[in-house]
């Protein structure tokens, strides 16, 4: 039986393929996989090779002008304590970091950035002058980076260090940030918040991003909501999105706790990393609104919300079993630790760490406590699977700086590709006085001007219409450009709200009009059924921001039972979709759940 995290890896990594492919396709044959047969192998071997042959090329070019780790490069150390002679191999590691993440990075004093597995030892004078040095080069125009301590530590050194004649050494990171970033450039991460009803959820979020704390009786979420029957109520019953922004050194902006409410406009200029968060319901009555949420939204990482007296009850672990499904990285936040006696919070961090033990997660639980702790779980959290869990309260601000600074570390990990075609996934639709239509969702593709002639769809007949986008909006502000990656709305040319629907996207007009998908072929894996699966089954299906209900057509054997991976051929019920080859699947129906990758498309209505 394949457990859920292999699988869900393989479906990951398809994804990727298939965003990466891409390129390599439309640069190769551009030959099309044999399209309705259930043939998954062929599809699979003819993207692998093409994408390997790809990178068979890109190897013999010598493209990358990083610096290598090589045994003529100047020592790490070195570089950083001797200024007057390595300066250049110094700026050129900064610059490499930096480049790296995208505007930031953490660097280690202790730990050779191209080679973490070098491990340098410094003295705390040699340190404090590695640290003097590094800030000496980041001040400088080439760099023009801010330099923020976040945490360092003297410890005693192993018996080999008092060989060489000292027993202290001081370990420590510094976060490495670009000064000036423009609106449309700017470090964009989402991270969905999810949990189960009534965990705290939009009460945390209310005060991260508006500061302040919490009564505990429903003060600091009021301005989240976006209806009024949630402000009666106190519940989130629709997709909520609220921004989050730090300035270079890490400081939070606009989140002063104060009455006056810093208006999105405000928060990015003064920001040069911007969080959004995607506010999710917890009630099971929404689960369709906050899967969707998961899946449409993109989010880059998951935030868990558990109430320390209630434990992981209700929608978390579903929840969770989704961000897993997804390979989201996830974190937990245990909240409300002010009015749980410690008994009872121990319980709830047993329980937690056993279910994120379990064979089905295999996560590491790795307990928050310190700066260092924060600083080591931001650095790892990506490329290992380990689950970073804070302890706080909304009410007396326990624990919140810790998550602060974790927000701050976030690393981008997405992978879009900004050179293919542009394509763009409608989640919301919105009617604006004196602008006419306007949709909002992630440009999963490619890059787009205003002015630019696009296709919207499909229709229920599964046609697009060719339309132009009048204006674009990030974060509330006009810009000109939307890059892959970003979330933002565009304005849209003569068309009218009640002919666009969450789930369509819109598309570069190319040589050839897009085409709809009615029938598709997927892997999938089933995680929980009571009985088996035939054809004729029906189930609610995601898709990226399409959720329709879908039949299974075709199945490549009898039937199939929890824990099968089979290869499946859905039909949409009620209209054809924008689909690709590479995309997740989710579909679920009662307690039955079962995830997948889109195979291959069979055209037409
Ligand atoms: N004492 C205490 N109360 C809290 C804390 N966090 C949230 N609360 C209270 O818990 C209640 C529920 O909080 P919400 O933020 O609405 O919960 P939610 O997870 O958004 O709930 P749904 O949107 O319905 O899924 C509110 O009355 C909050 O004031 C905390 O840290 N300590
Ligand atoms: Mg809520």
């Amino acid at each position: 039986m394949t457990s859920l995290n292999e699988f869900a890896a393989y479906v990951h990594s398809q994804s990727a393929a298939a965003a990466n492919g891409k390129k390599s396709n439309a640069i190769s044959n551009g030959k099309k996989p044999k399209s309705s047969a259930i043939n998954p192998a062929s599809v699979d071997n003819a993207s692998a090779h093409s994408i390997q042959s790809e990178l068979d090329v890109l190897a013999t070019l010598t493209l990358n002008d990083a610096p290598t780790p090589s045994e003529t490069r100047i020592a790490y150390k070195e570089c950083m304590l001797n200024l007057t002679e390595h300066k250049t191999e110094l700026v050129s590691l900064i610059r490499h970091v930096v480049e790296d993440g995208r505007g930031e990075g953490i660097l280690s004093l202790t730990h050779d950035p191209l080679d973490p597995n070098v491990k340098i030892e410094l003295t705390p004078p040699e340190y404090d002058l590695a640290l003097e040095n590094i800030n000496t080069v980041c001040i400088l125009p080439e760099l023009d980076c801010a330099v923020t301590e976040l945490y360092s530590t003297e410890q005693q050194g192993d018996k080999s260090e008092k060989k060489h004649g000292f027993e202290v050494t001081k370990v420590g990171r510094v976060l490495i940030r670009e000064r000036a970033v423009s609106v449309s450039q700017l470090l964009e991460i989402r991270v969905a918040v999810v949990g189960n009803v009534d965990a705290g959820k939009s009460t945390l979020l209310g005060v991260l991003t508006k500061g302040g704390l919490d009564d505990g009786r429903g003060k600091a979420r009021v301005n989240l909501f976006r209806h009024k029957h949630e402000i009666e109520t106190g519940r989130t019953s629709s997709v909520g999105m609220e921004i989050m922004g730090f300035d270079e050194t890490g400081r939070t902006v606009g989140a002063s706790g104060s009455t006056y409410k810093a208006s999105w406009k405000e928060i990015v200029a003064g920001s040069r990393k911007v969080l959004t968060f995607i506010d999710l319901a917890g009630h099971e009555k929404y689960l369709k609104t906050t899967v969707f949420g998961l899946m449409g939204g993109s989010p880059d990482f998951v935030m868990l919300i558990v109430g320390a007296n209630a434990g992981m009850i209700g929608m978390a672990k579903e929840h969770l079993g989704v961000a897993l499904a997804l390979n989201v990285p996830v974190f937990v936040c245990v909240t409300k630790v002010d009015m749980c006696p410690p008994n009872i919070l121990q319980s709830t961090v047993n329980q937690i760490s056993k279910i994120l033990r379990s064979p089905g997660c295999r996560k590491m639980p790795v307990f928050i406590n310190s700066n260092r702790d924060v600083a080591e779980a931001a650095t790892n959290f990506v490329s290992q699977r380990i689950c970073p869990v804070f302890q706080i309260s909304s009410v007396t601000g326990q624990g919140l700086d810790h998550v602060r600074m974790f927000l701050n570390l976030l690393p981008f990990h997405g992978q879009f590709d900004e050179t293919a075609p542009f394509e763009f996934e409608i989640n919301d639709t919105f009617s604006v006085p004196f602008v006419g239509t306007v949709v909002s969702g992630v440009v999963s593709s490619g890059t787009v001007h205003a002015g630019d002639s696009v296709y919207i769809g499909p229709d229920s007949l599964g046609q697009f219409t060719g339309t132009a986008i009048r204006s674009i909006e990030r974060k509330r502000q006009g810009v000109d450009t939307a890059h892959a990656g970003q979330s933002v709305s565009f304005a849209m040319k003569k068309i009218r709200r009640r002919d666009v629907r969450k789930g369509m996207v819109v598309l570069a007009q190319g040589a050839e009009p897009p085409r709809s998908v009615r029938e598709f072929v997927a892997e999938v894996l089933i995680l929980q059924h009571a009985t088996t699966i035939k054809t004729r089954y029906q189930a609610m299906l995601h898709v990226g921001a399409v959720a329709q209900t879908c039949t299974i057509v075709e199945l490549d054997r009898p039937y199939i039972r929890t824990g099968d991976r089979a290869t499946v051929k859905f039909r949409f019920m009620l209209r054809p979709e924008y689909i690709k080859p590479g995309q997740k699947v989710l579909f679920r129906e009662g307690r039955t759940r079962g995830l997948g990758v889109v195979k291959d498309v069979s055209y037409g209505t």
